[in-house]
């Protein structure tokens, strides 16, 4: 167990601030954001602040200078700072599997050392980034070619949940970087239809398999590893493989046994959790397709951010104000969900990367003392990119019963020369916010039914439909422009965001029990699948599904 377990473990809805909150919500629940601005139109003053190339704006959320203050007592009760210390320290913070928990060795381009057991890791990251650097300018120059000499042009990362969504998140946002002679693709399902619809455009001699699994032991990864091999060999021979497939992982037994040279193996340790191991080896897809020097900024740009959470003042500390804003909709205002919703287009796989990082880190209902949690843990994360949501889901989010808060983000600057797009995107990033915290009164739908001709009778039937009550919460995150940088430092925002939450509801964010159950629980049904007889210990609808798939597998 590690050191700091006596300090940390606090149950928060047993703070005497948490009882304060609750009183503060009784107060603050009934006066709306409009009438917040009223009462103090200097509230953007506090609530809004620069941070490097990053503007943030809470002040469209129901929060004042007294909800601040009894978060930062709450964050002093429930020891974030001493929590903060002990992961960037390497404590073993993941105790269910007794793991440190140091992604942030990874982006720490300082080069402070960090010590795990007794041993700086930090050369063992800067051997692996070193690594990495040497084997892209082979891959780059042709020094690395294809069995028959031809350069590698596309690359394949085949991996999935943690090896798959945070790289390709990446490589999608930072496309305006891409290399122009390589494309990567990403294969995670262990569906057929995602490995042969993408087999089906590549060239065996120019594709570059590279195996991505922390244990090597995933069968998604691993059977579409071995469909891809199969496929390279009905050109290329055993002893071509070595120049068409690497591995990334931590487990060097398992990637020799599956026929790669360790030398072709590039290593990350059992302190990187999956869902944050973008920064890690497993981030070779996107070396290959921007190159070693954009993705060292993506890791400066998380270094900065994990300088920004380190020592900013509560007040502008933007991951600790994102995480608190979100317990106090989600314990408080029984908000369930919370939208990302960010204003670009690259970001399109922004929100579906986040689901993962924040519903896997924080669905958890057993607190740190191993005892059933009674309040509300972990948000649901969904979204899209805008405005494209704007004509399908924001219906809800404007006059639906449920509250969600939202985060809106955007970059001022386009990679692209069509500014007349990008004003119009920037409008509606920035109109959608106003209007969903101010509505629309019966007075302005009155002024504008009039207008349009309709009769005192017509108007008043269709009042109730147009009135939109606003006061619906948004945060807005506005960059400068998206960069290797910003993106590394928006990545890692939610990463501390994810983790101070974890803090407060007093779960292990680290840890991933579900996920390790459902790798497992596949097997028996497959033996069963495969050997044609189903075990009658299984419920009757059970039964009957695997009975319905054998009997239409045969016609
Ligand atoms: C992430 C999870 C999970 C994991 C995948 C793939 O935090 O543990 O999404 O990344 O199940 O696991 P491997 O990398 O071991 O194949």
């Amino acid at each position: 167990m590690a050191r700091m377990t006596m300090h940390v473990n606090i149950d928060c809805t047993e703070t005497n601030t948490w009882k304060l909150l609750q009183a503060h919500y009784e107060e603050i629940q009934n006066t709306t954001l409009n009438n917040l601005f009223h009462q103090d139109p200097k509230r953007i003053d506090y609530l809004s602040f620069e941070e490097g190339k990053f503007f943030f704006d809470f002040s469209k959320n129901h929060l004042t200078q007294e909800t601040i203050g009894l978060f930062k007592k709450l964050a002093s009760e429930v020891n974030l700072e001493l929590a903060k210390k002990a992961m960037f320290e390497g404590e073993k913070i993941n105790q269910t599997e007794n793991r440190a928990v140091l992604h942030t060795a990874l982006r720490n381009l300082d080069n402070n050392p960090i010590y795990l057991d007794g041993e700086n890791i930090m050369p063992l990251v800067f051997n692996e980034l070193e690594k990495m650097k040497l084997f892209n300018q082979k891959v780059e120059s042709g020094q690395h070619s294809g069995f028959t000499s031809k350069k590698i042009n596309s690359i394949v990362n085949i991996g999935i949940g943690g090896s798959d969504l945070g790289p390709n998140m990446v490589c999608e946002a930072l496309k305006p970087y891409w290399r122009n002679d390589v494309t990567p693709y990403f294969v995670s399902n262990i569906d057929g239809n995602h490995i042969s619809n993408i087999l089906k455009h590549l060239d065996p001699e120019t594709t570059l398999f590279i195996i991505a699994s922390k244990t090597f032991t995933t069968e998604e990864t691993m059977t579409n590893a071995k469909t891809a091999r199969h496929w390279f060999l009905k050109k290329g021979s055993l002893s071509d493989v070595s120049k068409h497939f690497v591995a990334v992982s931590t487990n060097e037994q398992k990637v020799t046994e599956f026929g790669i040279d360790a030398n072709n193996m590039f290593k990350f340790w059992d302190w990187v959790g999956g869902r944050y191991s973008l920064w890690s080896t497993i981030g070779l897809s996107i070396v290959l397709t921007v190159g070693y020097d954009n993705f060292l900024s993506l890791l400066r740009g998380a270094e900065k951010m994990d300088k920004h959470f380190k020592e900013a003042p509560f007040e502008q500390n933007a991951p600790t104000l994102m995480a608190f804003l979100g317990v106090w909709y989600n314990n408080f205002f029984n908000a369930q969900t919370q939208a990302i919703l960010p204003y670009d287009q690259l970001l399109a796989h922004f929100s579906k990367y986040l689901q993962q990082a924040d519903m896997e880190s924080n669905g958890k209902s057993i607190d740190r003392n191993g005892q059933t949690i009674t309040h509300q843990t972990g948000q649901i994360i969904w979204g899209e990119p805008g405005t494209n949501g704007q004509h399908a889901f924001y219906q809800l989010i404007h006059q639906g019963t449920k509250i969600i808060p939202c985060d809106f983000i955007a970059a001022a600057k386009p990679p692209h020369a069509l500014i007349a797009h990008q004003d119009i995107l920037i409008a509606n990033f920035i109109a959608k916010t106003e209007a969903l915290m101010t509505g629309k009164s019966p007075e302005t739908v009155e002024k504008q039914l009039k207008m349009q001709g309709l009769t005192d009778d017509e108007i008043k039937k269709l009042m109730p439909f147009k009135v939109f009550t606003g006061n619906r919460p948004t945060s807005t995150i506005f960059m400068n422009e998206l960069t290797p940088e910003t993106l590394g430092s928006l990545i890692a925002l939610y990463e501390h965001k994810i983790f101070a939450q974890g803090v407060i509801w007093n779960v292990f964010s680290f840890d991933q029990w579900g996920v390790e159950l459902g790798k497992q629980l596949a097997g028996t049904i497959l033996k069963e699948i495969r050997n044609n007889s189903v075990n009658p210990q299984h419920d009757s609808s059970t039964q009957q599904i695997i009975n319905k798939y054998l009997e239409l597998k045969r016609t």
